[in-house]
């Protein structure tokens, strides 16, 4: 199985490039590197800094090295948690402490971390980190979760922990935590309060937003699929279904609807946070479980969001802001949040789109030495200044990679690094930036940072049967799921 021969892939000498094959690699890189800069047009030397000016002994180190470097940050994180905040939510990698979302911990780390474990061949130590969560984790608690958040995080990581393994008490935790998050659906119209509590099922909040209603899909069909119980996936599914009924006449959805009386509360449409995850999940639903239900959703709303959305400015291709209801542009905003879209629209199959915004989206990055929370695209200044150490960059280049061979996304691949590890490292983990201008740093890594983004990195760099694509779909918090049926 290719979980087991990983690490013997990464060590592997024969994997190692050959010093002249090295060089030819490099002057490969670098030539492509700067035709990406030369595509992006008006982003000036940013770019060019940024793809050619990171550390000599990454721009030479073979795919091979880079993933296992990749793997090695991933333990350096993966020991500051365990030694500063074992047993807690988050690790506060700045005053070596913990946070705990709620009044108990829901061990959020190693749950969201331990399948990124199991990929990079940490067999014994995704090992011990299984039995801890079995002897140690309850949601028997008296406590108000965000239904989105621990699903896409909770349960998506149990279940493919679950598939990865081969261990029953992961899928059996699931079903439980399944089945204490599913009164959230009790609404008039079906789309889900944004908060339960797990021991009660009491619920809460009727405000909420796209992202929260219709990314629930992946988590609970494949636990419909894994247990048999059909409750989960109809449940997700009428949600969706729900959502997607009240898009606008020109098909676009606004930021923020009423599960009650099922009214938009903000009528601007965009495809970056509160939105994102559900686009992502209509394609994905439709690969994983072919839900023609999903795919003709996507096919009408991808329509839409091209339409409507997509910008074609003097500094790149963009997706920007826009009114739902009439389609005219009220904002020109991008950022990290938004740079899942390429990887979506390559999944979808459209390339070109998908470079094209990828390109814009790594000039972003280069102008400021790191990617900003958000710019204004038409004037590459910063609207929202920090690094929330997030993996979208990544998981675009990683699609983009696996889909064109193109050696540039591996290149892109070095710049992430050289600037995480510049910028974000500590002596115990990783910490995000209040201030990508001054590098400034924060007391938070969220969980994200070892499933999604170091998970993303490492398989940019790995060879293809690291993780089969075309067998496995991942949520929006990077767990693969395998379809076994
Ligand atoms: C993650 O929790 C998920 O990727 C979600 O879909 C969006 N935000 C974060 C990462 O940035």
């Amino acid at each position: 199985m290719f979980v087991e021969n990983l690490p013997s892939l990464i060590y592997n000498p024969a994997m190692i490039a050959s010093k002249a094959a090295r060089r030819t690699n490099i002057a490969i890189v670098l030539s492509l590197a700067l035709s990406h800069a030369a595509t992006a047009q008006t982003v000036k030397a940013g770019n060019v800094r940024g793809a050619t000016d990171i550390s000599p002994d990454i721009a030479s180190a073979t795919d091979a090295e880079m993933a296992f470097r990749v793997r090695q940050e991933f333990q350096h994180a993966w020991d500051g948690y365990k030694q500063y905040a074992w047993g807690h939510d988050q690790l506060k990698p700045l005053s070596k402490s913990y946070r705990d979302w709620y009044a108990r911990s829901l061990l959020m780390t190693p749950v969201d971390a331990l399948d990124t474990m199991m990929l990079m061949g940490m067999n014994d130590e995704a090992a011990k980190t299984r039995d801890y969560i079995a002897a140690n984790l309850s949601f028997n608690q008296d406590i108000y979760v965000k239904n989105f958040e621990i699903t896409i995080r909770m349960l998506g990581g149990l279940l493919s922990s679950y598939q990865l393994s081969g261990d029953k008490r992961l899928l059996a935790m699931a079903d439980d935590l399944g089945a204490r998050l599913l009164p959230a659906f009790n609404s008039s119209t079906g789309m889900p309060y944004v908060y339960v509590n797990l021991k009660t099922g009491a619920v809460r909040d009727e405000r909420t937003n796209p992202a929260e209603v219709g990314s629930l899909l992946i988590e609970l069909g494949m636990l419909t699929n894994l247990t048999g119980k059909t409750v989960y996936y109809e449940k997700a599914k009428r949600a969706v279904s729900e959502l997607y009924k009240r898009r606008s006449r020109i098909g676009l959805v606004g930021s923020g609807i009423n599960i009650s009386t099922g009214q938009w509360t903000d009528p601007v449409s965009h495809i970056g946070g509160g939105i994102d995850s559900y686009y992502e999940y209509l394609l994905k639903a439709s690969l994983l479980f072919d839900d023609k239900d999903c795919q003709r959703m996507w096919n009408s709303s991808i329509d839409a969001v091209n339409k409507y959305l997509a910008d074609q400015a003097p500094t790149g291709f963009w997706y920007g802001q826009a009114n739902m209801n009439t389609g005219d542009r009220v904002d020109n905003y991008f950022g990290a949040l938004d740079a899942f879209f390429p990887g979506t629209l390559a999944l979808s199959g459209d390339l070109d789109r998908a470079g094209k915004l990828e390109d814009s989206a790594f000039a972003m990055w280069t102008k400021f030495g790191i990617e900003p929370e958000q710019i204004n695209y038409k004037k590459m200044t910063i609207a929202s200044n920090g690094y929330e150490l997030r993996p979208e960059i990544i998981e675009s280049a990683f699609y983009l990679y696996r889909f064109t061979r193109d050696p540039s996304y591996r290149e892109m691949g070095k710049v992430f690094f050289d600037s995480l590890t510049k910028y974000c490292r500590t002596d115990v983990a990783y910490a995000a930036l209040s201030d990508v201008k001054k590098k400034t740093k924060k007391d938070e890594m969220e969980s994200y940072f070892l499933a999604e983004t170091l998970k993303y990195l490492y398989l940019l760099f790995s060879p293809d049967n690291a993780l089969d694509l075309s067998r496995n779909v991942f949520n929006t918090e990077a767990h693969p799921m395998h379809r076994t049926w």
